[in-house]
C-alpha cells in the first residue's frame, strides 16, 4: 500500500482538508495509509526547542539538524524504500509528471519545514529531494504537503474513476482544458455558446480544442511554446 508519513511541528494539519476530497474517502477506505509525527517530541531541554539563531546572522530561526535527524531515525525504518520530500521554497517546482513519478512509488516521506527552513546538513546527509509548490510564500511546509498528497493519491488505483483516469491521460497533453457550461442555457442574460447546443460532437471537439489552445497560448507561453507543434 502506498504510504505516507508526514514529519511536522504541526499534526494537527493533517489530514485536516484532504479528509473532505477524493483522497479522504480513499484513506477511510484504506487504500492509502498516512503516519504524522510531530517532531517537537524530539526537541531539546525542558522546552523542547527544535530551533536556533542562523549562523551568519540574519532574521528568523533555523530548525536544527539533530533534531530532525532524530524524527527521521525514530520514525523511517532501515532500507525504507520511499523517497525523502522537503518541502521548502527553494525546492523544485512540483508538476505533474513528479506527481506521476511518487504516485507510482512505494509512498513518500514528507518534511515539512517552520521558520526559516531546516539546517542544509541534514537535508545533504538524508539525501532529501527538496520539492516547492510555486513561486510565492507560505508560512511552512504543511499547506505544501498538503497539495503534493492530494495530487499524488487521486492517481492511486482506484481511488479515481475509470472515465476520469481515462481522461487525465488525454489531457496530460500539455494544454489548458476549455471552458465547462452546465443548465440553465441561459443565466442572467448569457448564453452557452450554441455549439454545445448543437449536438454535433465533432464541431464540439472542434471549439473546445479552439479555445484550450487559445487559453494556453493567451495565459500560459511557457506550456504554449513547449508543444511539440509550436517549438523553434
Ligand atoms: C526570507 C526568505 N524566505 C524565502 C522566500 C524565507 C522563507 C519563507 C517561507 C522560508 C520558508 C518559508 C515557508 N515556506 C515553505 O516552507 C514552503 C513553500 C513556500 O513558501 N512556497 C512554495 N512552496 C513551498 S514548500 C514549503
Amino acid at each position: 500500500m502506498w504510504q505516507a508519513l508526514v514529519l511536522t511541528l504541526f499534526p494537527e494539519m493533517f489530514p485536516g482538508p484532504l479528509a473532505f476530497s477524493l483522497a479522504g474517502r480513499a484513506l477511510r477506505e484504506g487504500r492509502w495509509a498516512l503516519a504524522v509525527h510531530d517532531i517537537r517530541s524530539h526537541g531539546k531541554g525542558r522546552h523542547r526547542t527544535v530551533d536556533d539563531t542562523p549562523f551568519g546572522g540574519g532574521a528568523g530561526m533555523v530548525m536544527r539538524p539533530d533534531v530532525v535527524d532524530s524524527a527521521i531515525a525514530a520514525t523511517v525504518p532501515a532500507g525504507d524504500a520511499r523517497p525523502l520530500v522537503y518541502l521548502t521554497p527553494r525546492g523544485r517546482l512540483l508538476d505533474q509528471a513528479m506527481v506521476r513519478e511518487l504516485a507510482r512509488g512505494p509512498g513518500v516521506v514528507l518534511l515539512c519545514g517552520r521558520y526559516e527552513g531546516v539546517d542544509q546538513r541534514v537535508i545533504e546527509a538524508r539525501a532529501m529531494r527538496e520539492i516547492s509548490i510555486g513561486d510565492y510564500v507560505l508560512s511552512g511546509g504543511e499547506l505544501a504537503a498538503l497539495v503534493l498528497l492530494d495530487a499524488c493519491v487521486r492517481l492511486l488505483p482506484g481511488v479515481m474513476g475509470a472515465a476520469e483516469s481515462a481522461e487525465e491521460e488525454s489531457h496530460a497533453a500539455g494544454l489548458l482544458e476549455y471552458p465547462q457550461y452546465t443548465r440553465p442555457a441561459e443565466w442572467q442574460g448569457r448564453s452557452v455558446p450554441a455549439v454545445l447546443l448543437s449536438g454535433h460532437h465533432a464541431e464540439v471537439a472542434r471549439w473546445r480544442r479552439e479555445q484550450a489552445e487559445a487559453a494556453t497560448r493567451e495565459r500560459r507561453p511557457d506550456l504554449w511554446n513547449r508543444l511539440p507543434t509550436h517549438t523553434g
